[in-house]
């Protein structure tokens, strides 16, 4: 506890230095969203994140978050220093996406439109015609099939599926899977259901489908932090990174969260479903990047101001 006041401070110290602000996505560690809370920093999904980022007059953005969300606070902001905790925190969608076999499936399929998730590097946003995130997901595929579009989707299979089953569109999906979201149980689910019986079932879309049924509201981070407050019930049971239980218990102290349950762990426990990736943004090694100004991300100009046009796209349509 010391040592984290000691460093809180340091970093609060820093970002006034460096005029940096912190930028931090709800999968971090209570740590650093209670950080970028205090300094007027950010705390929200990729989407928002991006807005955020691109909207601050601060000159350098610290992204706490994976390597996709610097990458892509850097394209909107080129003139910005972007820099991260931790350069090695990828995530799988990304990792599972190589640019070259991406851009040779799409070279296979000209006809279609190329729509792919935010979790993505800057070359494969590069080679889309849209990026969208899980709030706009659905909206933005749904707009494209009522054009008579059909649908390349990449990378993650699970999303893609649902999105294809919510609008109707004619996709081919790519078949990448979150390595967190992808382990969450069905049967196991409706065990945890059937001794909550008051219980609402919160999902975000990258999980499987048999676990996407059973929810009473499906969505991105930010659509089932704001299911906490608004539905009535007192018990919810979330399927997402557990990082958002920060925001959730902020946002409702009043209400029982509970863990949807993973392979072979119990439904309390509290380390089940956390991104490894996230894991490694920490106090620690965002004061030591500040202190340095490094690990810093760039992103080939070329590449970029191709990917900024995708990401436009995303960034009106969600206005
Ligand atoms: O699973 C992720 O990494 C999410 C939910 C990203 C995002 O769009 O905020
Ligand atoms: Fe990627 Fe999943 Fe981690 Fe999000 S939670 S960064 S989708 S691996």
């Amino acid at each position: 506890p010391a040592e984290r006041e000691a460093l809180t401070e340091r970093i609060r110290t820093l970002l006034r230095e460096r005029n940096a602000v912190l930028v931090a996505h709800y999968y971090t560690a209570p740590d650093i969203q209670i950080l970028a809370d205090a300094t007027g920093g950010h705390i929200s999904d990729s989407l928002d994140m991006a807005r955020f980022g691109a909207e601050h007059p601060a000159e350098t953005l610290v992204v706490a978050g994976v390597r996709f969300m610097g990458e892509t606070a850097k394209i909107l902001t080129p003139e910005k220093r972007v820099i991260m905790p931790e350069l090695e925190a990828t995530c799988s969608l990304d990792v599972g996406c190589p640019p070259e076999e991406f851009a040779a499936f799409c070279d296979q399929h000209p006809e279609h439109t190329v729509v792919v998730y935010a979790n993505t590097s800057a070359a494969v946003k590069a080679r889309a015609d849209w990026v969208v995130t899980s709030s706009i997901a659905v909206d933005v595929v749904r707009h494209l099939h009522g054009l008579g579009k059909k649908i390349l989707w990449a990378p993650d299979r699970h999303l893609g599926d649902y999105i294809r089953r919510q609008t109707g569109a004619d996709m081919l999906l790519w078949e990448g899977a979150c390595i967190v979201h992808e382990e969450f149980k069905a049967r196991e689910l409706q065990q945890l259901r059937a001794q909550y019986p008051q219980a609402k079932v919160l999902v975000h879309p990258e999980s499987p489908a048999a676990v996407i049924a059973q929810a009473d509201r499906v969505g991105s981070t930010t659509q089932l932090l704001k299911a906490v407050v608004e539905m009535s019930a007192p018990v919810f049971i979330v399927a997402t990174d557990n990082g958002i239980f920060h925001k959730m218990r902020e946002a409702a102290p009043e209400k029982t969260l509970l863990e949807a349950p993973t392979a072979g762990k119990s439904a309390t426990c509290q380390s089940c479903a956390h991104c490894p990736w996230m894991a490694m943004n920490g106090l620690r090694n965002l004061a030591g990047a500040l202190e340095r100004v490094d690990n810093e991300i760039f992103v080939d100009p070329a590449i970029a101001a191709q990917a900024r046009i995708s990401l436009g796209r995303m960034l009106e349509f969600g206005r």
